[in-house]
């Protein structure tokens, strides 16, 4: 039984009990490992605005550097209820149930293009969407007998992913983008829209990026029709991928 309901109106973390704001967090400061370190740790704490600080592990990563780890008390609290309405939450289509709307909504192979564009090297993400393999035990798009995928993997210059989509008539351009320093991952992102828009190509062609540190809000400022982030599972796109479709089917244009 809950000790007492929970009012979604004010939510706020919980460890022991109902309501107290318990939070453990865990950070490195540039200092060295001493006394001072620790009170430095609990004097930052108060000043993100959470109380009652404790310090219950801290130890010298390196000369020069203390780790962290804190018990903190959070006195703030969140509306969920009010971020329960209607569409904010997606409902995803099981791997069966894509391939069932797919095949009557759509009714011939979805062709997917994707890669990690520019300099970056980093390719797991775009593997975990698009490869047989997949992730956490969920098939990537190639295990779907609904969709055609050419994974261009890493590195792959804007241009080269655009010719390849244009090649094979991509239904789908897929980006992932992991280096954000200096915001590298926004220049990269903005330069295929509008490479894609020079071709003319904008409205025929759906276009999703992801990456930890892209959000669907992101993705839509830069032009984007969605983005995609931590936590994400192949049938997530692809639940997206076919919707999409279905609905640009039955809008003419
Ligand atoms: C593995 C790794 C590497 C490997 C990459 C090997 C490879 N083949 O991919 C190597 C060693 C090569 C590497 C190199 C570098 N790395 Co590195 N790397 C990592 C590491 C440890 C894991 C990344 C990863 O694979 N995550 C797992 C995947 C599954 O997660 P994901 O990419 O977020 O993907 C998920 C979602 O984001 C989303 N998603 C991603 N893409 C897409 C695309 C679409 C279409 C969709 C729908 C969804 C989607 O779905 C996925 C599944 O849920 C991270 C640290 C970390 N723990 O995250 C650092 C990290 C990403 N690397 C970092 C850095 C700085 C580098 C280097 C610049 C280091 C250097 N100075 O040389 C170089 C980059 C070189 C370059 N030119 O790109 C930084 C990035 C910092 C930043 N914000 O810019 C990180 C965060 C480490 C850190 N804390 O500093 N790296």
């Amino acid at each position: 039984m809950p000790e007492r309901e929970v009012d979604l109106t004010r939510v706020r973390p919980y460890a022991d009990h109902l309501g107290d704001g318990l939070v453990q967090m865990s950070f490195t400061l540039p200092v060295p490992y001493s006394l001072a370190a620790r009170r430095a740790a609990l004097e930052l704490a108060s000043a993100m605005g959470f109380e009652e600080p404790e310090v219950v592990h801290y130890e010298q990563l390196t000369p020069g550097y203390t780790y962290f780890v804190m018990y903190v008390r959070c006195a703030a609290t969140v509306d969920f209820a009010s971020l329960q309405e209607e569409g904010f939450d997606i409902e995803y289509l099981s791997e069966d149930e894509i391939e069932t709307f797919a095949a009557e909504h759509v009714r011939r192979p979805i062709v997917v293009v994707g890669a990690s564009t520019g300099s970056d090297t980093h390719s797991v993400g775009i593997d975990a969407m698009l490869n047989l393999k997949g992730y956490h035990g969920h098939h990537g798009l190639e295990g779907y007998r609904a969709f055609e995928t050419y994974n261009l993997g890493s590195q792959v210059p804007n241009a080269a992913l655009l010719a390849k989509a244009i090649e094979v008539g991509a239904d789908a351009i897929l980006v992932s983008q992991t280096v954000t320093q200096q915001n590298l991952h926004v220049q990269n992102l903005t330069e295929l829209v509008e490479m894609v828009e020079a071709e003319g190509r904008r409205r025929e062609v759906i276009l999703a990026c992801g990456g930890p540190r892209v959000t669907n809000e992101l993705a839509k400022e830069l032009g984007y029709d969605a983005g995609f982030s931590k936590g994400t599972y192949p049938h997530h796109l692809a639940s997206f991928i076919v919707r999409e479709l279905a609905a640009r089917a039955a809008v003419p244009r």
